[in-house]
């Protein structure tokens, strides 16, 4: 299956992660990642499963973000690893082929270093300023998203700061898809604002 259109990330400080992907599902979101800094591993299997659940009933694709281990345990499709992580060539000789694995990228350099290492896709950002990850630079914009589409042959998503009105420039840029966080998880009606940023996707063949 080719790994496109609209990712959606959970995020408890802003709403219940079971509750935001199911909204975000309804909404026609086809990815889903379980993204939480501060639960425990109990806590983040326990919210995995249901998921894993969920996403499946939808047929939709379900990643976790960083935790190799606990993506395997809860049978989800794929595993984010972020540069910090494990180095994407040791993850894919641990998993095989069959499991995605998708690489955060900032530069041309480590993207196509991802490439080499086995990633399925990438994540480059921050595209715009984003107040959700701390610790994200300064955003990169869609012309280094450009510069990346350019030199890998595997899909590329932006991610940060990404809304219903800048997430055409991204896409305009040669993105395969977005990645959001706030734009679903932080809005009053998260079906509706899934909804809105699938038609811009659609626009796109997307
Ligand atoms: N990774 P929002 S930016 C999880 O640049 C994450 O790699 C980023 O949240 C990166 O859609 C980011 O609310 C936060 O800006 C994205």
């Amino acid at each position: 299956m080719r790994l496109s259109g609209l990712y959606v990330i959970t995020e408890p400080l802003l709403r219940d992660p079971i509750e935001g992907a199911q909204l975000a599902l309804e909404g026609g979101a086809r990815i889903i990642q379980l993204r939480d800094k501060q639960a425990t591993t109990r806590q983040l299997v326990q919210t995995g499963l249901t998921l894993r659940e969920l996403t499946r009933r939808y047929g939709a694709i379900l990643i976790v973000n960083d935790r190799l281990d606990v993506a395997i345990a809860i049978e989800a499709d794929g595993v984010h690893l972020g540069q910090d992580d494990m180095p994407a060539a040791l993850a894919r000789r641990i998993v095989g082929e069959h499991f995605i694995i998708g690489v955060s990228a900032e530069t041309v350099e480590e993207a196509v270093q991802a490439e080499a290492d086995g990633a399925n896709y990438l994540g480059v950002g921050p595209m715009f300023a984003t107040t959700t990850k701390p610790d994200a630079g300064a955003p990169v914009g869609p012309e280094r998203l450009r510069l990346i589409k350019q030199a890998v042959s595997i899909p590329v998503f932006g991610i940060g700061g990404i809304t219903q009105e800048n997430a055409g420039a991204v896409l305009a840029a040669g993105a395969d898809g977005i990645c959001v966080i706030s734009a679903i998880m932080g809005a009053a009606d998260p079906k509706e604002a899934t909804q809105r940023l699938v038609a811009v996707l659609a626009k796109r063949g997307l």
